[in-house]
């Protein structure tokens, strides 16, 4: 199994980026990494989590990650709850179940005819972590349980949980960069403007339609965060 806690402390001779949520929506991601970031082999590209599901392309998105990952770009995926779901669903769903649960995400392509994951796709999830730590920062899919006497070991709750308060003594004056909970832009710009401890940063790319709980007109972007400048980079979505 992999590590699930990952210290990155020396800092690249390029730029340090953080997406989240990229749900399915490769074109979307091709256009932010490609031409609105123009990703350099100097960089550091950190990912939060949650690639497949909900948008058209699944495979497209981890397509691209290990492009790139082959291709000496330094990107560093974190593990996200519909990652993991994927994982579990596979090994404990009979066939029908697996296949209605395909279909409910929209998880195209993932799998073969014998509805195996793909090998190359489930090396890829498994070989994800939980957090990354660095000089700064701690990068998680969804935030840490600080009501819990250990959260930097609550695994569960980095992939879950919704509102928490971050504890700054056992942080250390490093901040955290989650996604997990799409977030209306406003308060995703507040949070970096007012050097908030906890930044949010999915800002819901896939929903581009009027949906019955979300303002979807202040959602529809991927976004990048330059962790150096705090520069928010977005990128409508294009699918
Ligand atoms: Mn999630």
């Amino acid at each position: 199994m992999s590590q699930k806690h990952i210290k990155i402390l020396e800092k690249p001779k390029g730029r340090r980026f953080v997406i989240s949520d990229i749900h399915g929506c490769s074109k979307t991601f091709k256009a932010l990494v490609g031409n609105k970031m123009q990703l350099t082999k100097d960089d550091h590209l950190f990912l939060l989590g949650d690639y497949i599901d909900k948008g058209i392309d699944s495979a497209g998105v981890i397509d691209y990650i290990l492009y790139l990952k082959e291709n000496g770009y330094k990107v560093f995926p974190l593990m996200g709850n519909h990652e993991l779901n994927l994982l579990e669903a596979s090994q404990e769903y009979n066939e029908r179940m697996f296949r209605l649960f395909l279909k409910i995400n929209k998880c195209k392509g993932i799998v073969d005819e014998q509805l195996k994951i793909k090998p190359h796709y489930l090396a890829f999830f498994e070989s994800l972590p939980y957090y990354y730590e660095l000089e700064d920062y701690h990068l998680v899919h969804a935030g840490f349980d600080f009501r819990n006497e250990k959260p930097f070991q609550n695994y569960k709750a980095m992939l879950e949980i919704r509102r928490f308060q971050a504890d700054t003594e056992l942080l250390k004056g490093k901040k955290i960069i989650h996604g997990h909970t799409p977030t209306n832009l406003t308060d995703i710009q507040k949070s970096i403007t007012n050097n908030a401890v906890v930044i949010p940063l999915d800002n819901g790319c896939v929903y581009t339609k009027p949906h019955k709980i979300l303002d979807y007109k202040q959602l529809g972007n991927l976004c990048s965060l330059n962790l150096d400048s705090l520069e928010l980079i977005l990128q409508k979505n294009v699918e």
